[in-house]
């Protein structure tokens, strides 16, 4: 199940309990005692700038599926949020001893050097992202995308119902969201359900995926669940849905949302799902989310935005949707597909 520990950190008494998640969810993940140590450090330094910077924030621990669905065992990632004034300057921001408030910390160069992977959106006006993730060894080798996500569970649960989840299966990279009807364990376990039954049939097309995930989910609340998978070598993407979920396509500048079949997978299958087949490019970006997000919600906007860590892209994605007055009413989890970026080997 979709275990998160959503760490509120208004005040430093919460920069403990972001440490303490930190360490647990490494337990979870399986990460030695090194890396441990190396993940409750940046969750210190995270949760320590929220206060420093942004009047406070969020941090969102949790064991996530490797960005290139490679292997089972996940990686941990640990993503600080906040509506605060945002980074001007994100490269100075990266450079080991950088401080704006004359304060000795760990620094954020000291968490990227530390972390597998290391991102930071600095919006001005909007608010900052920064995300770390710390891969399970050994690192794999690109397949032309990364995936990632973010989720968020509702009023701060400490399970969501929401599930993302990546497969790398016949050289295909598979995505999948599911939303498990309403929210809570039973929620969660129909997306559970989803994504073990995704490690099977990851070789099929999306429409058949849905197919033997609607047999999987019998007897569970079923989900709404999308599912993308990108052939590298044809440079091809697919995408299938059934049930409220929401998907949109960036290519040629501009955004276009794909669609879903109404229907829940488990409970009431649609007679026909069709896929949608697209060009998949290095200019290509495609985000899935779930109804928690607000259905007025922007999509991200940049020059940099294809090239951007997936899991950045889905927590500005968050970020940006809401508010601390607007808090969000469901759990809301938000995938990323993107290009690898034009500068790996
Ligand atoms: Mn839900």
């Amino acid at each position: 199940m979709a275990r998160v520990w959503d760490v509120p950190v208004h005040d430093s008494t919460r920069v403990r309990d972001a440490r303490v998640a930190a360490e647990e969810a490494a337990a979870l993940a399986g990460l030695d005692e090194s890396r441990t140590a190396a993940a409750a450090l940046i969750a210190t330094e995270l949760a320590t700038n929220l206060l420093k910077h942004a009047g406070g924030g969020q941090v969102l621990v949790e064991a996530v599926a490797p960005p290139t669905g490679q292997g089972s065992a996940p990686a941990l990632q640990i993503a600080a949020v906040d509506h605060g004034p945002g980074i001007a300057d994100v490269p100075a921001a990266l450079v080991d001893g950088f401080s704006t408030t004359g304060s000795l910390g760990a620094g954020l160069g000291t968490c990227r050097r530390l972390a597998d992977a290391f991102g930071l959106d600095g919006s001005p006006g909007r608010g900052t992202v920064a995300l770390a993730r710390l891969d399970a060894p050994p690192r794999a080798p690109a397949v032309g995308a990364r995936a990632g996500g973010i989720n968020v569970p509702f009023a701060g649960a400490a399970y969501s119902g929401d599930l993302w989840t990546c497969v790398h299966a016949a050289g295909l990279l598979t995505l999948m969201l599911a939303d498990g009807l309403g929210h809570g364990p039973e929620a969660a376990h129909a997306s559970t359900a989803a994504a073990r039954e995704l490690r099977r049939c990851a070789h099929l097309s999306p429409a058949e995926v849905l197919g033997c995930l609607d047999g999987a989910l019998r007897g569970t609340r079923g989900a709404a669940v999308a599912v993308a998978q990108l052939d590298p070598r044809a440079g091809r993407l697919r995408f299938a849905g059934v049930g409220n979920t929401g998907a949109r396509l960036y290519e040629g500048g501009a955004w276009r949302p794909l669609l879903s079949r109404p229907g829940i997978v488990g409970v009431h299958r649609p007679a026909t799902v069709p896929e949608t087949e697209v060009p998949w490019a290095a200019d290509r970006l495609l985000i899935l989310h779930t109804d928690g997000l607000p259905s007025r919600w922007v999509p991200p906007s940049g020059p940099g935005l294809p090239g951007a860590d997936p899991a950045v892209t889905a927590a500005v994605t968050v970020r940006d949707a809401g508010s601390p007055a607007r808090p969000v009413r469901d759990d809301t989890a938000v995938a990323v597909l993107s290009p690898d970026p034009p500068d790996l080997p």
